[in-house]
This record gives C-alpha cells, structure tokens and sequence, in this order.
C-alpha cells in the first residue's frame, strides 16, 4: 500500500527537472483535506460550530454555509503557509487573495478552488466535495498577483484535483500524466493509493441533470434526453439517471462507471450554474486526463478565455462518445 505522500515523491523522482514545489503544493492541499474531512464527520454532532448557515451569503448570493468557511480558511491557510502559492482565488471569496509574505510573492503557483461544492448537502448527510486548480503564475515573481494570472484558459492548468467526502474520502488528482485516485484511511491518517491510472469509459448508461429544470433547458438537451430515455436494446438504452445534487459525486460516479453529466443553459441562468474556473476547468482536466471530454454543449471547455473571476458556464462532462451525442444534438436543435 503505497501513501499519496508516497506517490508524490515516487512521481517527483520521475521528474527531476520539476523542483519539487507543486510536490509540496499537493502535500498542503492533502493535510488540508484531511482537516476538512475530520470536521465533515462531526457536522452532525457539532452543528452550532460547524453545521449549519453561517448566516452569511458568498458573491454567488448564496447562503454560506458555516462548513463553507470553514473549509475555505483551512485550504487558504494550508496553501499560504508555505512558499510555492503566490494567490488564491475561491468560490467563497469575492475577489482574488494575493499572499503578500515575502517568501510567497516569489511563488510561482497559483491556485482556484471550491472548497466545500455541495455544501448545502451537508446538513442531510449526502457526499460533499472540494475542487482544486493549480496554474503557473503569468505576472514576475516578486510582482503582486494580478487578475491576469487567475483569468487563464483551462488548457494552462498544471495539475488539478478533487476530493470527495462520501462513503469514503477519496483525493483524486492529475498533474497531467493519468489521473489517479486515493482514499483515506482514517486508522493511519493516511491516504493510500486505490485507483491508479482511472479511465473513464468512453461509453456509459448513466446520465445526471436536473430534470426539474426542463421546461427551461435547451431543445438541444431536451432531444438529448428523450434519446437517452428511449428503448434501444442494441445501445444499452433506456439509460439510468442518477442525479446526487453534488458535482464531485456525479462527477466521480461517472468517471469510474462511465457516464455524462449536464447543467445546460436556462432561461433564468443564460449560462448555467456552475463556475468556469474552479468547478469546470479543474473537473474538465480531469476528465481528458482519464479520456473522457467536457464542453459547453459547443466549444472544449479548457479552452474558453475567462473574463470573469467567477463566471458560469454550461456543462457537459463525461464519457466521451456521450458527450459527442449530447453536442451533436445541441448543434443540431441549436437556434439560427
Ligand atoms: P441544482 C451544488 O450547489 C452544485 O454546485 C453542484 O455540486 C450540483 O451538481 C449542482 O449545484 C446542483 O444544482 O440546481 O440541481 O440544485
């Protein structure tokens, strides 16, 4: 059983040219996860602490919860107490957090997150997660961080990652060479690798969208969805749908059993729901690294120029010949 700690240092040893700093990078983000997940066990213990609103709203408008800013310090802290992290940039933060010790205007990382994504699930006892993007600055070292270095295309992205706080707490990670999977083991404090080299199967029969929202999806997606429920022995179809309420649940689902998941466009949210920079992107990575594709019912999503800190997108990941469909048909019923 080898450790993530472990792996990081088998795979730095493959590298020499790399410096060891995004190795030291991933070793922060994994003892803040395991401070998040410990708390995360207790929510329902110590909910006048931990669970529950926190009685704030982030710059989405939406009610914090206390386990949100909770996980939010946590991972900000871990990534400014050492010396790779120049800035952050964070679901729960208006703007960006440049780090201005000296040691860290030199760092060369710079990193978006969702700290707690789903944590509006935390109250009912469902999966939760936390989602990590990590870029090589553009501005001189030395030179405070910039808007510049954050609003990066998705292909810039140096490594990326997850974890899930389900069943078990799994870290789930790329830097560009395969995708590979941990889960913790709470007697060691350890994470251990599980899923090494994850691949997501080209095909599946698991779709996840809200289907609440279908009077207001495109027709695109509506086409898609009257396929997907269809019978059809010869494709495996009527496909299953699973829909968690929690985009790294969803998302880690369909990466291991194959599958799609979709939050299109609507007519009260004309871009979707979900963040370009650090939900889509960093999932997005993932996904290609495992041979799965994501898009915006159009274009690769990685290789959308962002102009806004927390803009959205619509989405669609998974399974790379079912996203191929999905965007087939969102051209096709796509209005002139
Ligand atoms: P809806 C959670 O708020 C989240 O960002 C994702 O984790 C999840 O897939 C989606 O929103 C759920 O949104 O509108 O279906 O409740």
């Amino acid at each position: 059983m080898i450790t993530l700690g472990e792996y990081i240092i088998k795979n730095q040893a493959e590298y020499p040219s790399a410096s060891g700093e995004l190795s030291s990078l991933l070793s922060s983000i994994r003892r803040a996860a395991k401070v998040v997940n410990r708390e995360i066990n207790r929510a329902g213990l110590v909910t006048d602490i931990i669970g529950g609103s926190a009685g704030s709203e982030n710059i989405q408008g939406e009610a914090q919860q206390k386990l949100d800013v909770f996980a939010n310090d946590v991972f900000k802290a871990a990534l400014e107490a050492r010396g790779e992290v120049c800035g952050i940039a964070s679901e729960e933060e208006d703007y960006f957090v440049g780090f201005a010790d000296e040691r860290q205007s030199n760092a060369k990382y710079i990193v978006l997150m969702d700290p707690l994504d789903g944590s509006s699930n935390i109250d009912v006892n469902v999966s939760v997660g936390t989602i990590f993007s990590i870029y090589r600055r553009v501005s001189q070292p030395g030179e405070p961080v910039s808007m510049e270095d954050f609003l990066q295309p998705g292909v810039n992205q140096v490594a990326a990652g997850y974890v899930v706080y389900g069943s078990s707490t799994m870290l789930v990670y790329t830097t560009g060479n395969g995708v590979h999977g941990f889960t913790y083991d709470s007697t060691l404090g350890s994470f251990c690798l599980s899923h090494e080299n994850i691949r997501i199967p080209e095909m599946g029969n698991i779709y996840s969208i809200n289907e609440g929202n279908y009077i207001r999806f495109p027709e695109g997606v509506k086409q898609y969805l009257k396929f997907c429920q269809e019978k059809d022995d010869a494709s495996n179809r009527p496909y299953t749908s699973r829909y968690i309420g929690s985009l790294v649940s969803d998302f880690h689902r369909n990466m291991l059993k194959g599958g799609i998941y979709i939050y299109p466009s609507g007519t009260n949210s004309p871009n979707g729901k979900l963040r370009l920079l650090y939900e889509c992107n960093p999932l997005a990575f993932m996904a290609e690294q495992a041979g799965g594709k994501a898009t915006d019912g159009f274009r690769r999503i990685m290789e959308i120029k962002p102009t806004e800190l927390h803009q959205r997108t619509p989405y669609f990941i998974g399974s790379s010949k079912m996203v191929d469909k999905a965007c087939a048909l969102m051209t096709e019923f796509s209005a002139e």
